[in-house]
């Protein structure tokens, strides 16, 4: 029997979602499995297909989890009772094949074995497949674009028609409720968003470039949900005009732009107090293994003198290293009317001259309320992709070691105010005391010359008194 239609079934009704995992070691696919059904903990290892059921969002969600014969050494043959398992348990057809992947593990003959069984489950397998991969766990600059290279991995990422995702193993094992919790409705998006991907769109996927994280920085106001929008061809935030308060924690999504996927984060405004630096910390792990850009919004028609400080809040809140990946985003783009950015440029204040100079010229302009302007969108990736290519992304491990100089700096910086502070607070000490010197040595120096007249007097009183005066 071939897996029922996904838009008929899926979307239509949105009733129920039918999952199996297949692929990779039974860690990796129990572990996505618990994340999914929103479990914590480790399930022993099952050794036949078992199903599980949950719900999402008050939908029901099954889970059929399946043992690793798969890759084991037996012969399709012997595979049938495992084939025949998985189409019992997920009757009347699964809606999903999640292919879970472990480059560095996967090989030519996986492939083919993983081909063969999907097949064999349904004519329609590869139409319901979403290859999920893990980032290799010894992850260096580039490691992730040379397994999109492999012939074998490439296949099949074709065959399932581009729908695929990368994961970090740090994902599933989430200590931080809100974070894990946010990982689960990212994986169930990305699901969804993955196969709902239009075939045959416009728009050509692209396997040669990998996924793009971006961080948007601005100012309350300064259009950052209207621009994540238009980056990610969706109303995912709503924007709003002011007044508002400005929020403190970060919020995520992640979409198929233009063929790959793309995450953007929306930080807090920096210079709002309750901006914490643990959801600071946690912008950065959303945006995991880094993002590659940090765009600062600034909205054209209302950028003053102070926005100039966005530039230092970035350098004094991320580091020095962060300035790499920062591109100053210009929003309200419609409000040039007939006037060409070059110009609009040209005709800036000297300090948004000297805050392009800091960005080393990268800069783009949005126009948000043109949402169907895909050219805007292509242009920007490009210029986060050229930014790429120079420097690979900002990584967690970047910010903590900026971090740490920052915080070595910080702890300089007071150590040295403290040396002023004791310096000067001597000196007036010591000004005090000399004043309390003087006045004791001035009292003295009278007491002294009064002794000497008194004595004066003295001798004079004993002359008078000897000449019986
Ligand atoms: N005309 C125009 N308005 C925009 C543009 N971008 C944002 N806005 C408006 O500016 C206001 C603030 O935007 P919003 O995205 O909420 O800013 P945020 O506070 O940084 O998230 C909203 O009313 C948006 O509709 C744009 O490119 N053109
Ligand atoms: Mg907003």
């Amino acid at each position: 029997a071939s897996a029922p239609g996904l838009k008929s079934n899926l979307l239509k009704s949105q009733r129920s979602l039918r999952l199996v995992l297949l692929g990779s070691s039974w860690s990796l696919r129990s572990s996505v499995g618990n994340l999914l059904l929103g479990k914590s903990g480790s399930i022993k290892f099952l050794p036949q297909c078992v199903k599980v059921r949950e719900t999402f969002q008050n939908k029901p969600v099954t889970v059929i989890y399946t043992p690793d014969q798969l890759f084991s050494t037996t012969s399709q043959q012997e595979l049938q009772p495992f084939i025949r398992d998985i189409k019992d348990l997920s009757a009347p057809g699964p809606h999903v094949f999640l292919l879970v992947l472990q480059p560095e593990d996967f090989t030519e003959q996986h492939k083919s074995r993983l081909q063969s069984v999907l097949e064999s489950l349904s004519e329609q397998a590869f139409q319901h497949s979403l290859v999920l991969m893990f980032r290799p766990q010894a992850e260096t600059p580039g490691s992730m674009e040379k397994y999109m290279r492999q012939t074998h991995i490439r296949d099949m990422i074709i065959r399932c028609r581009y729908r695929y995702m990368w994961m970090h193993h740090s994902d599933l094992y989430q200590h931080d409720l809100d974070l894990k919790v946010f990982k689960r409705k990212e994986l169930f998006s990305r699901i969804y968003s993955g196969l709902t991907l239009a075939f045959g769109t416009k728009e050509k996927p692209s396997l040669n470039l990998m996924e793009l994280r971006i961080a948007l920085i601005g100012k309350s106001g300064s259009g950052k949900s209207a621009s994540a929008n238009t980056i990610l061809g969706e109303r995912c935030f709503q924007p709003k005009a002011a007044p508002k308060r400005a929020k403190a924690r970060c919020e995520a999504v992640c979409r198929t732009v233009q063929g790959r996927q793309v995450m953007v984060v929306i930080t807090p405004p920096l210079f709002n107090r309750s901006f914490s630096e643990e959801e600071l910390s946690k912008c950065i792990s959303l945006l995991a293994p880094g993002p590659h850009a940090f765009l600062l919004l600034l909205p054209i028609g209302n950028i003053h003198n102070e926005d100039r400080r966005s530039l230092q809040l970035i350098r004094e809140r991320l580091g020095e290293k962060a300035m790499q990946f920062v591109m100053i985003v210009f929003t309200r783009g419609d409000e040039l009317e007939n006037q060409s950015f070059q110009n609009y440029i040209e005709e800036c204040d000297d300090f948004v001259k000297e805050m392009l100079k800091e960005s080393r010229g990268r800069c783009h302009i949005l126009n948000n309320k043109d949402e169907s302007n895909c050219t805007q969108v292509a242009e920007l990736l490009r210029k986060i992709d050229k930014m790429v290519q120079t420097n690979c992304g900002f990584t967690k491990e970047m910010f903590e070691s900026e971090r740490k100089e920052i915080q070595r700096e910080m702890d300089v910086k007071a150590l040295k105010n403290q040396l002023t502070e004791n310096s000067r607070r001597f000196e007036q000490e010591k000004a005090q005391r000399d004043r309390h010197t003087s006045n004791v040595s001035g009292s003295v120096n009278f007491i002294c010359s009064v002794l000497f007249h008194c004595k004066d007097l003295h001798i004079y009183l004993f002359i008078f008194n000897w000449f019986g005066l």
